[in-house]
């Protein structure tokens, strides 16, 4: 199966983001992941717009935004207009996540929805036919360094299933502890983006490229 790498900019080297920005470029991943987190939809806050549409300056790797914030619609036009390639909004942040799908896809971006752990697959099968694709969290989300939430496993396997008996082309995307041993597990249920933090590719003890070719080399 095809897949993708997504990096996550919040494990990045913040203070030397340039230098992790051209070894990415270099090694050719397929998006640059940023975290948006709004303080209250999370217990956290990181990033925001004016941050990415920085780096759009130097570089043009895919940009993947996940919205961690309450009502995301009142904000889709400043990202999009910052240099989003694809828009993840949360299920659970919006009352109207049709109108809020309809927004993105008015700027002719990519279109996905984020499911945290504790919600179903369901709720979204309304709403998969306008969907680019799902995210499923496999950590509650918020914070970069966490373990797997096992039942996310399965969640996978319910995901693939609705996308192939609907649009068989969506993505699913996981994040939160894609670590060189969940990684397996997470592709043979039929994820295929994966984003890369510090369970991967921003670790101490390993270059980013080493890191990169480690995560490849196992999804073969
Ligand atoms: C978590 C956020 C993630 C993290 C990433 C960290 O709320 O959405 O994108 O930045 O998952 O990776 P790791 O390997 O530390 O879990
Ligand atoms: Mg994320």
């Amino acid at each position: 199966m095809e897949y993708k790498i997504s990096a996550s900019v919040m494990c990045s080297d913040l203070l030397n983001l340039e230098k992790d920005i051209q070894l990415l470029d270099k090694a050719g991943i397929e998006y640059l992941h940023w975290d948006i987190m709004d303080g209250n939809f999370v217990p956290n806050y990181s990033m925001n717009q004016d941050f990415m549409k920085a780096a759009r300056e130097i570089t043009d790797l895919k940009f993947d935004v996940h919205l961690m914030i309450e009502r995301p619609g009142r904000y889709i036009d400043k990202f999009a207009k910052a240099g989003a390639d694809l828009i993840v909004v949360h299920e659970e942040s919006t009352r109207h996540l049709h109108r809020v799908i309809q927004q993105i896809k008015k700027y002719n971006l990519e279109a996905g929805v984020a499911l945290n752990p504790a919600t179903s697959i369901k709720n979204i099968e309304y709403i998969v036919d306008d969907l680019d694709l799902i995210l499923i969290m496999t950590v509650n989300p918020g914070f970069a360094g966490q373990k797997l939430v096992p039942s996310t496993l399965k969640k996978i396997e319910s995901a693939k299933k609705m996308v192939e008996d609907n649009k068989p082309e969506i993505d699913i995307q996981v994040d939160g502890n894609v670590s060189f041993s969940n990684l397996h597990k997470m592709h043979s249920r039929g994820a295929n983006v994966f984003v890369a933090g510090s369970s991967s590719i921003f670790k101490k003890d390993l270059e980013i490229l080493e890191g990169i070719k480690k995560m490849r080399d196992i999804l073969g």
